[in-house]
């Protein structure tokens, strides 16, 4: 180990003893003194046999005691699994990549299987040249990797009149954040040619629901990536595979999958769309429509309904996610007393726009209650409100843009439950 790197670990150990590791310490050695450990003085059956030969899973998935790490879905809220909803388990996952088969899926028509071979991708409309891409094709393109989170703007959307789904999962798991190889639009829409009239881009997908979407010209040719891998790999079938539509910051339903067709147009084609589903309704019943933009939010994801505390006092790591559209996530706040005061949390990968940033509160629990928030602020200064903030302005009726400071309830017991503070 280089000296800068001793120097740097001594420091780390000194924060983490003054965080309370101490007491972690402790707890280690009274284990090691204890009566003999037969999972340490013993032969186990892991290491008295031999174990599975390299080809037992060519594609491997995770250990079997992770079986719970799972998408889930709510069935009440959709009539039927066709055009539904599913969940990311964000309570059971740390960093800040989702795993593709973990990652919530969202599908008006149903997840559609289309082969590399048959997939077709044109460009149309206000243009010098109409064209027709192969899969092929695109690989020929100059490509680039990003890492985004992709939020359905449904998130947290049955939350507005009430604490009302028990668990991380349900409150916030309509997000992912991936990895994606792609190629700008804007290389294959300046392949085209747009003629000075286009002023938007109305987007299609080969599902029987298309998912048309309209989307102004300015963003597609800043930062839309038309994507074909996913966290190094080929995008899984539910995600839009052979290729997608990557909009940064921007809500789910313009992440248009299986990509099919991309119009040049003058102005939005709302005819096409069902543009008046993703409205914003505000307190005095008007409707909103164009807020396209994900606001900062964060969530804590552990300890939460679904990731209760199992151990006693002392050390305790409290972590969870923020993010937002408009940029980085500049700072995230925690409280454990349900708002009233506040503690500066540790931003594990700082200065990613338009990507999940991890944070944690490595902190001291003494074993009392707790009503734990997080807060987020990104790099415009914008800072995410409350939920009596929010409803004062949007009522209790909205279902979509719910970014509002989440409350859990943390009991002496270490379960927690979904609540709202006054
Ligand atoms: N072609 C097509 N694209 C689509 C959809 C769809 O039903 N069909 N659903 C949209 C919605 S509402 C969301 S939130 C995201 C979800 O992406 P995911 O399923 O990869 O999580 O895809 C969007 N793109
Ligand atoms: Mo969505």
């Amino acid at each position: 180990m280089s000296e800068t790197s001793n120097k740097s670990r001594r420091a780390f150990l000194r924060g983490a003893a003054a965080a309370g590791a101490g007491t972690v310490a402790a707890a280690a050695t009274a284990r090691a003194q204890a009566a003999p450990d037969p999972l340490i003085t013993e032969v186990q059956p892991w290491a008295s046999g031999l174990g599975e030969g390299v080809d037992a899973t060519p594609y491997g998935l995770p250990i079997r005691f992770e079986s719970d790490v799972i998408r889930r879905n709510v069935p009440w809220l959709t009539a039927d699994p066709i055009s539904s909803i599913n969940f990311t388990p964000i309570h059971a996952l740390d960093g800040t990549i989702t795993p593709q088969g973990c990652a919530f899926e969202r599908h008006h028509s149903g997840a559609i299987e289309l082969a590399k071979q048959d997939f077709r991708l044109m460009i149309n409309g206000l243009v010098d040249q109409p064209l027709v891409f192969s899969y092929e094709d695109l690989e020929r393109f100059p490509r680039i990797n990003r890492v985004f989170f992709c939020e359905c703007a449904a998130n947290t959307g049955m939350e507005w009149a009430g604490a009302q789904l028990n668990g991380a999962q349900f409150t916030h798991g309509m997000i992912h954040n991936m990895e994606y190889s792609g190629v700008p639009l804007r290389t294959l829409l300046e392949e085209a040619g747009v003629k000075t009239e286009g002023k938007w881009v109305y987007v299609e997908g080969a599902d029987a629901s298309s998912n048309g979407r309209s989307i102004p010209l300015e963003k597609a040719l800043d930062d839309v990536l038309v994507a074909f891998k996913a966290n190094g790999e080929a995008l899984r079938m539910e995600h839009g595979y052979p290729v997608r539509l990557v909009v940064p910051g921007w809500e789910g339903n313009m992440w248009v999958k299986w990509l099919r067709r991309i119009e040049v147009v003058e102005g939005p084609v709302e005819s096409r769309e069902e543009t008046s589903k993703y409205t914003d309704t505000l307190a005095d019943g008007v409707s909103r429509k164009w807020t396209w933009v994900m606001d900062a939010k964060s969530i804590v994801t552990s300890p939460s309904p679904q990731a209760p505390i199992t151990h006693g006092p002392g050390p305790l790591v409290i972590t969870g996610l923020a993010w937002s559209g408009r940029g980085a996530v500049s700072k995230v706040d925690v409280s454990k007393d349900g708002g009233k005061t506040w503690e500066t949390a540790r931003l594990a990968n700082p200065g990613e726009p338009m990507a999940l940033t991890r944070f944690y509160l490595d902190t001291t629990w003494d074993g009392s209650e707790m009503l734990l928030q997080s807060r987020a602020m990104d790099e415009t200064g914008y800072v995410q409100p409350t939920k009596a903030m929010l409803r004062e302005v949007r009522g209790e009726n909205s279902v979509y843009h719910n970014n509002c400071i989440q409350t859990w309830w943390v009991k002496e017991t270490g379960e927690a439950e979904n609540v709202e503070v006054s």
